[in-house]
């Protein structure tokens, strides 16, 4: 089967999209997300610009092939948009072969571990009250998983938490400018943690996320104070560029951590996994190499006790929520799947298989990942800039958002 065509098609229904449509010689069509928050038009250009030209004439069936030529024939290696292009075309040429097979792709990945994936949802609260307001509805919604996050006295914009219906980060053209402070912050969330924990008991999972803004011997303070309230996973207590500042904070203390969002390859998280640093990788499908990349640093992590936890915010379009399912469903160490639901105008352009029922997602049975792109629809939806906010200091130092 012959690749005849590739489209990159940009979309914005409620948030901008990036997806790679491939075409072949038989009929058979494959999506692959290719979707980085804020630099959206620098992956489709890449992909327009140097690697479709690539693809037609080519074998579809060749998907570790044609990996492996664009990442060993890129010669400049790994980046988040080099390995976010490679990852769509990976993910659309396993939609095609599953297709082709008449089978879902988790039944090409060895068909299913479990019978559902077990999904986190967000609770955010501007303060405690509405917070566990916000957890008991997810906890009536079904979740036996949910990350608290919450609003800290003195900051007017905390990570994850908003006063509107949805949660947005990507909210301007020009980066919206936020104020840290890792003192107001390690003072207020402990007493949180434990008002939820209290509320709802030892039966929900909680998982926090630090979102990069600590350094290791704080993650480490922070880590001890929760102990208490035994949280399921403390997520990017520090940003990981030095894999060994994990070192400092498993020495100090037992609360799990996950890491993994902003990972592109193996070879990011390979000291992580290997020296059983942390809890659960959170390596998405769309920003690590598609199916096939993903799948190999699931299976390094399945040898040191290291589980999936999956990175499912709204940027990761269905097309990557659904190739994560066939994975998280299939894979023997999975953990958990983030789960923050699309808009109605999302799911509209991307018709998917995969439905949500009492704290699982379901990929469905469909041949193929289970998901589409109407293009007429994303047609009516043009791109419009957007990029994620920046962090400082009171003094106007620029902390890591
Ligand atoms: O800020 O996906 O766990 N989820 C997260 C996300 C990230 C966004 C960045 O594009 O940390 O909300
Ligand atoms: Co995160």
């Amino acid at each position: 089967m012959i690749i005849t065509d590739a489209r990159v098609i940009v979309t914005s229904p409620g948030r901008n999209f990036t997806t790679l449509k491939i075409v072949t010689d038989e009929g058979l069509t494959g999506v692959g997300d290719a979707t980085l928050n804020g630099r959206e038009l620098a992956v489709a250009a890449y992909l327009t610009e140097h690697v479709v030209p690539l693809l037609i004439g080519r074998d579809a069936g060749r998907i570790e092939d044609t990996w492996q030529y664009l990442y060993k024939g890129a010669y400049w290696r790994r980046g988040p948009v080099t390995m976010t292009a490679i990852s769509a075309v990976d993910t659309a040429l396993w939609d095609i072969k599953g297709k082709q097979a008449g089978l879902p792709v988790h039944q090409l990945l060895g068909g299913r571990s479990r019978d559902g994936v077990t999904v986190y949802g967000h609770a955010n609260g501007t303060d405690t009250d509405s917070l566990l307001t916000e957890v008991d509805r997810l906890i009536r919604e079904g979740y036996r998983a949910v990350r608290v996050q919450s609003g800290v006295p003195g900051l007017e914009k905390v990570y994850g938490v908003s006063d509107r219906d949805v949660y947005e980060p990507a909210d301007s053209a020009v980066p919206t400018e936020t104020v840290w402070s890792t003192e107001a912050y390690l003072d207020h969330l402990p007493g949180v943690v434990a008002r939820v924990r209290e509320e709802f008991g030892p039966g929900v999972k909680l998982l926090h996320d630090v979102h990069h803004r600590l350094t290791p011997i704080e993650a480490a303070r922070l880590g001890k104070a929760l102990e208490p309230y035994a949280l399921t996973w403390l997520e990017d207590p520090v940003p990981a560029e030095l894999q060994s500042g994990y070192r400092i904070i498993r020495r100090h203390t037992t609360t799990p951590i996950a890491v993994g969002e902003v990972f592109n390859t193996i070879w990011d998280c390979a000291d992580l996994i290997r020296e059983q640093l942390i809890d659960y990788i959170r390596c998405s499908v769309v920003h690590a190499g598609g199916i096939s990349h993903l799948r190999r640093i699931h299976d390094l992590a399945a040898l040191h006790h290291v589980r999936t936890g999956a990175h499912g915010a709204t940027d990761m379009s269905p097309v990557c929520m659904a190739a994560s399912l066939q994975l998280g469903i299939s894979a023997p160490n999975f953990g958990l799947q983030e789960h923050m639901p699309h808009t109605a105008e999302t799911d509209a352009v991307f018709p998917h298989a995969y439905r949500y029922a009492d704290g699982y997602l379901h990929p469905g049975d469909e041949p193929g990942l289970g998901v589409d792109i109407d293009e007429d629809l994303a047609a009516r939806y043009p791109y419009k800039a957007a990029s994620l906010p920046v962090n400082r200091l009171a003094d106007g130092t620029l902390h890591s958002w």
